[in-house]
């Protein structure tokens, strides 16, 4: 009984915490100007990065960004489903905004050529009914953004991100994987993208 009336109680208070602190709202980024960590994720899943040509779609822009938005990037993982970034920009919300937008292009234009018609069709099903802009829905709604909120928090999410591709047993060693910046803060090699490591 004293465990199960505990995690009620648990519950309860994480209710309440998630009520009251806005801060914590999972799909809006409020302080537009901080360092966060976000995910941007293909819709259900869908493994789109399985090629070099979608992976420079997305390095690119993050390049792109960096040039010429004052977006500064300081550890990123580009999976094959999914990317995390940790990053900021005076308008961190319209940055990512564009962003999203930009590479979902890129990436429709690339399924196309390549003939990737199964994958097109399901982006195509999954797409939500309000979206009326495009006719494909590359990327899932939210980026789940998290205000990096001191220097512990900073190298745990660096961490994180760095150990995603052997968490998922595609490599070793995280710096063996060729789009992560595991590679910069390990080796020193900012050949993909150069990435600001001042903040570590
Ligand atoms: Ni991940």
């Amino acid at each position: 009984m004293v465990p199960k009336l505990l995690f009620g109680n648990l519950i309860v208070i994480k209710t309440l915490f998630l009520k009251l602190s806005p801060m914590r709202d999972r799909y809006k980024i409020i302080e537009q100007d901080g360092v966060h960590f976000l995910t941007s994720t293909v819709s259900e899943w869908l493994p789109v990065f399985t090629s070099q040509p979608y992976f420079d779609i997305v390095v690119e822009t993050l390049k792109f960004c960096i040039d010429s938005k004052a977006f500064k990037l300081y550890a990123y993982v580009i999976l094959d489903n999914h990317f995390h970034l940790i990053a900021s920009s005076p308008d961190l919300s319209s940055t990512m905004a564009s962003l999203r937008k930009y590479t979902a292009k890129r990436i429709i234009e690339q399924l196309e050529a390549d003939n990737k018609s199964w994958l097109l069709n399901q982006l195509t099903f999954f797409k939500k009914r309000h979206k009326k802009e495009s006719q494909y829905q590359v990327w899932q709604e939210g980026m789940h953004p998290e205000l990096i909120q001191n220097a512990e928090m900073l190298s745990q999410k660096i961490e994180y991100i760095h150990k995603n591709p052997v968490a998922r047993g595609y490599v070793d060693e995280q710096e063996h994987w060729r789009y992560s910046s595991a590679r910069n803060y390990v080796n020193d090699d900012h050949s993909i993208i150069k990435v600001d490591c001042s903040l570590c």
